[in-house]
């Protein structure tokens, strides 16, 4: 289909109300009404510090003591950060009690890249406003957080590889303070590894809990079986550069689902969208599923 995608709300609600497996992938747009700096494109505050090429093993491996004051730094910027209007319509297409818009019975999951854990606090709220309940395996497959959770505190030790949530700050004493030196763009102290986060099991250096390039995300073989069966795919707030999440709209669409792309500007996959809403997705994604 060479047409340009429609930008036609109405339209949208139609394909909405009659999809029977929808899924929705989202990016760093999403929470950047949160306060969380995006990646690439405008307001990409990271790029002073090229998260990018800080987002490696190699990096890490290279010096452990940088990475973790970079980590520690957007820890930090997570901890105060509030889910926002698009986080929360996102969370309310996973409660059945609450969701008009779409087809009883109809499926539903959020397969996020963002480490913010915005989303799983998204839906603890809407579920309280609203009274529903979830079960932990419904909620397991409301939402899947590919690329892990920056508050993850991960071993190294390959005969180990504990995994903890930790919401603590600072991880160790060390980087207290250090996440305004990092902010400023200044240069950081040089942490000896034994003063930074350890395993809490075996004592060994510990990494974030985040999943760097080069390495396989989280729960892929389920994503794409969800990517390879969804009649609607929504791309919220992604650049869709890295991959797998790049490919799964298009993935969508060679099988014959819709796809709808709500970014505040043009990316180059938007040759692949059935639908594209310019502008602030905490605008747009609250309108389209309200
Ligand atoms: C708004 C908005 C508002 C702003 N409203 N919109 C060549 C070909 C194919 C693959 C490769 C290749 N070379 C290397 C690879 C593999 C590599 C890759 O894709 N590299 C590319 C750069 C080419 N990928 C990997 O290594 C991945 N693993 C992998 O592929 O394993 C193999 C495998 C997979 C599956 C099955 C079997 C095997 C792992 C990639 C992990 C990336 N992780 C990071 C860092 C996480 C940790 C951390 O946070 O520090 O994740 S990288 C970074 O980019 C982060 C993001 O999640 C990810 C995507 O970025 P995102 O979310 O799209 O953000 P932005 O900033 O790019 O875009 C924001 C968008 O929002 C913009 O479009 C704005 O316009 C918009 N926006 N405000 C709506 N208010
Ligand atoms: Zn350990």
């Amino acid at each position: 289909d060479i047409s340009a995608p429609s930008n036609d709300m109405a339209a949208f609600r139609t394909v909405l109300a009659s999809s029977r497996r929808i899924i929705a992938i989202a990016g760093a747009g999403l929470s950047a009404a949160s306060g969380i700096p995006t990646f690439r494109g405008a307001g990409g505050m990271w790029r002073k510090h090229d998260a990018l090429s800080l987002a490696t093993m190699a990096a890490f491996r290279d010096s452990p003591s940088r990475i973790w004051q970079f980590y520690h730094y957007r820890r930090e910027t997570a901890l105060e950060a509030h889910p926002n209007a698009a986080h929360h319509a996102l969370a309310e297409l996973t409660i059945p009690t609450f969701r008009e818009k779409i087809a009883p019975g109809s499926a539903f999951t959020l397969v996020t890249q963002n480490v913010d854990a915005l989303s799983p606090t998204a839906l603890e709220t809407v579920l309280a406003h609203t009274g529903a309940t979830l079960s932990d395996e419904e909620k397991h497959v409301a939402l899947i957080e590919m690329d892990g959770r920056i508050f993850d505190v991960v071993c190294t030790a390959y005969e180990c590889k504990h995994r903890e949530e930790i919401r603590d700050s600072p991880l160790s004493p060390a980087l207290a303070g250090t996440e305004e030196l990092v902010a400023a763009g200044a240069k950081e102290p040089d942490i000896p590894h034994e003063d930074l986060p350890r395993c809490r099991k075996c004592g060994a250096l510990a990494r974030p809990g985040v999943v760097w390039f080069g390495e396989i995300p989280h729960r892929v073989d389920e994503i794409l079986s969800l990517v390879d069966s969804a009649d609607l795919c929504l791309v919220v707030g992604t650049s869709s550069t890295v991959h797998p999440a790049a490919r799964f709209a298009r993935q969508v669409r060679e099988h014959g689902g819709k796809v709808a792309v709500f970014n505040i500007d043009r990316t180059k996959r938007d040759t692949d969208a059935d639908f594209l809403f310019l502008g602030p997705c905490e605008m747009s994604l609250t309108e389209a599923l309200s």
